[in-house]
């Protein structure tokens, strides 16, 4: 029988290999993919930015607990998706347009999925029309936009005022988050939160939900 704690510790150490093999492990041992993400993963998660938030580790281990989640996750997101399980929310993420920095980005998709929501990740240089038609045609909650230039950051206001134009707006919140964004801009935008850390999106977006 797979020791689940393999699966927790490897996440928290980075260990993509063998989170993957535990996983395989484990779903041959006929443990439900919902039980190993909400379980073992999540709270691995939670520890990696427990310990973020705590500087006991910084962005490298961040990003390689995020490719171990990313890794246990390609073999769970068919059976899940399968099993009908049903997410916190559905979450569309993505670098706005003409920007394509995407650490930052992948790191919150990865702890917004292993906080139990669904992401679709529309990836970098994603345009406002992007977003709009994923949370028409994917019924998205939540929108995420990410910006690491001063010069990208107005495509975040383009997005919220063509949700709007499309009469979306009230049907989904907007969390932003970059380097150089701040609490003022996504008040200025009207913007529904913001975070400076990837840690943080899990806690914003339930805030913003009202879960
Ligand atoms: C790596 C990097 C690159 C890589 C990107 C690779 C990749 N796949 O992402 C490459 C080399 C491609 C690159 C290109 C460029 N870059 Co660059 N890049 C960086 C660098 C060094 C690190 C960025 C990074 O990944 N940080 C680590 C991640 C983890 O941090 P983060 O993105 O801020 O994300 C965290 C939070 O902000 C937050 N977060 C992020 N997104 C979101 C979203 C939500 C919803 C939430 C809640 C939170 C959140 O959570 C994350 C984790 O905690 C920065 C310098 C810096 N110190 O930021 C320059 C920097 C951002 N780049 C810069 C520039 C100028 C460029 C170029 C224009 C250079 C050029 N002349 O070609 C191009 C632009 C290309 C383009 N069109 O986008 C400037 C921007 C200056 C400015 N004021 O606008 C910077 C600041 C460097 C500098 N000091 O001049 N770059």
């Amino acid at each position: 029988m797979t020791d689940l704690k393999q699966l927790y510790d490897a996440i928290v150490a980075g260990d993509a290999k063998t989170a993957r093999a535990t996983t395989e492990q484990a779903l041959k041992d006929g443990i439900e993919p919902l039980k190993l993400v909400m379980d073992h993963m999540a709270p691995a998660m939670g520890e990696v930015g427990r310990r973020f938030e705590c500087n006991d580790y910084f962005v490298p281990e961040l990003l390689l607990s995020a490719r171990a989640m990313k890794s246990a996750m390609e073999l769970l997101r068919p059976l899940l998706v399968a099993s009908g399980a049903q997410p916190l929310a559905r979450v569309a993420i993505g670098t706005v347009k003409g920007d394509l920095h995407d650490i930052g980005k992948n790191l919150v998709a990865a702890m917004l999925e292993g906080g139990g929501f669904e992401v679709i990740d529309l990836g970098v240089n994603v345009a406002p029309e992007q977003f709009v038609n994923t949370v028409r045609e994917k019924n998205a909650n939540v929108v995420a936009l990410s910006a690491l230039l001063t010069t990208t950051m107005p495509s975040m206001k383009t997005t919220i005022d063509a949700l709007n134009q499309a009469g979306l707006r009230q049907q989904v919140k907007v969390i932003i988050g970059g380097a150089p964004i701040t609490q003022k801009y996504a008040d200025e935008i009207g913007a529904d939160g913001y975070s400076d850390n990837a840690a943080e999106a899990v806690s914003l977006t339930k805030r913003c939900l009202g879960k």
